[in-house]
């Protein structure tokens, strides 16, 4: 029997250390907007507000708690000693961009936090998860234990949530979690298909670029998931992407593609094997789903790799809205950008469920590269399920207020680079999270509370 199911989105608040350290080579906004100075207030208000956005329209919302940084265990397993000021000093004077990774809040992006599959998938009935290892990119690696204990504090309930350690560390496996995943489905709590998408196949050693981006998912790590998720191989599509959008600045599926329920809206050259992917995936949907899949194709014509990177146009979330319309959650660059918004009013008005589009303005996060559908993680939970998550974690007024509160009182207006080697920054970002805690009810998630 099919259960009411919703799907959650659950956002990372953005850390007290948000910078932009240009960690990420292959995402252009990072790049571009490395060493500039950052708004760490307004970078979390502007993420609570979205989430505000989308408990308003009717959504379950929920958030997960930024990690501690900087992670002073790393910077002392690398060398630097002596008390916690002295090894941000040290760090400062021999290797900044190491102190930046050290610092990144970048567990704001929690589409990388993990891969989820939903009960009526899997083969035991229960909601598996996996943290992503995020091997790709050091800053991004340090995330991976932090997130297992986090999600595992959210998703308590082990007769119901089924937690998988993050994939063996090694670029053989390099896994980026729900950012190259997508599901869909006829409704939430039925049978779907998911798509997992990598850039390229460890194992084969000539694969045609990307040339001079790296392409942070490997297939090995897309089919390992598929397994340990117990998925049916009929549920399941693999799909890679094509080389040339990653060397264009698509470093994460969700910049050139994105689905919801039985709606997939891509562009063109997302693939390495084009419209087969498209085609492979329709057939699989309508034999598990029963039902047609609604693809929306965008061609370089409508909207170029470079305007779809620029804008972030595909880095939308696309929701079901209680009434059964979808939403398109857009970034505010795409009202902005002519073709962008022309495209939007046209899909709004077009022969498909989405009937209204919503801008959001994050700035202080798509500077880093990350849109409306990097900051959420979504899990599809029948009602059941949704019961037994942490309940303090879902948004709802009273706590959008509170967290509107905590940000004020804690963050800072601004962080440049030297910012990085203040040590007050450490006990300011701890005193935060430490109320945090008290505010969302989880206890001693951060290890500074152990000691
Ligand atoms: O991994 N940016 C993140 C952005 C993640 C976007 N996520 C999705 N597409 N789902 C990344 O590249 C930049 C940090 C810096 O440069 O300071 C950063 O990590």
């Amino acid at each position: 029997m099919t259960q009411r199911a919703h799907e959650a989105n659950f956002d990372g608040i953005v850390g007290p250390t948000h910078h932009y350290g240009g960690l990420s080579p292959g995402n252009l906004a990072s790049i571009a907007h490395g060493q500039s100075v950052s708004h760490p207030k307004e970078a979390a208000l502007q993420g609570l507000r979205k989430m505000k956005l989308l408990c308003d329209l009717g959504l379950k919302q929920g958030v997960i708690p930024p990690q501690e940084r900087p992670d002073l265990k790393i910077l002392r397993r690398l060398g630097f000693h002596g008390s916690d000021a002295k090894v941000l000093e040290q760090a400062h004077k021999k290797d900044p961009a190491l102190l930046a990774a050290c610092w990144s809040a970048s567990s704001m992006w929690t589409a990388n936090a993990a891969t989820v599959s939903p009960s009526a998938d899997t083969a035991d009935g229960k909601v598996h998860i996996t943290p992503a290892n995020l091997v790709s990119l050091f800053h991004r690696s340090i995330e991976a234990e932090s997130t297992a204990r986090f999600l595992k504090a959210i998703f308590r309930d082990e007769s119901v949530f089924c937690h998988h350690p993050p994939l063996p560390a090694s670029l053989f496996f390099a896994d980026e979690g729900a950012a190259n995943h997508t599901r869909l489905c006829r409704s939430y709590g039925e049978p779907g298909v998911e798509l997992f998408i990598y850039g390229r196949e460890d194992r084969v050693s000539s694969q045609n670029g990307p040339h001079d981006h790296p392409a942070r998912q490997t297939r090995e790590a897309s089919e390992a998931i598929g397994r340990t998720h117990q998925l049916a191989p009929e549920r399941i599509v693999l799909a890679r992407q094509n080389p040339e959008a990653i060397d264009q600045g698509v470093f994460h599926h969700d910049v050139i593609a994105v689905g919801n329920a039985n709606v997939f809206l891509h562009h063109t050259e997302a693939y390495a094997e084009g419209q087969k992917v498209i085609d492979g995936l329709r057939g699989k949907y309508e034999q598990v789903c029963r039902d047609d899949l609604k693809t929306i194709e965008i061609r370089p014509e409508q909207l170029s790799l470079g305007e779809a990177v620029r804008t972030y146009f595909f880095n939308s979330q696309l929701v079901s809205l209680p009434d059964g319309d979808m939403a398109f959650i857009a970034p505010s660059e795409c009202e902005a950008d002519e073709r962008a918004g022309r495209l939007i009013e046209e899909i709004v008005l077009g022969d498909n469920p989405i009937r209204e589009a919503h801008f959001i303005g994050i700035r202080q996060s798509m500077k880093n590269g990350g849109g409306p559908a990097c900051l959420r993680l979504r899990v599809a939970l029948t009602e059941a399920e949704l019961e037994r998550v942490h309940q303090p974690v879902l948004m709802t007024d009273r706590l959008y207020e509170e967290l509107r509160r905590w940000v004020e009182r804690n963050y800072r207006d601004r962080l440049g680079p030297d910012d990085l080697a203040d040590s007050d920054l450490i006990g300011e970002s701890r005193a935060a999270l430490d109320e945090l805690t008290q505010i969302l009810r989880l206890e001693s998630i951060y290890p500074f509370q152990g000691e």
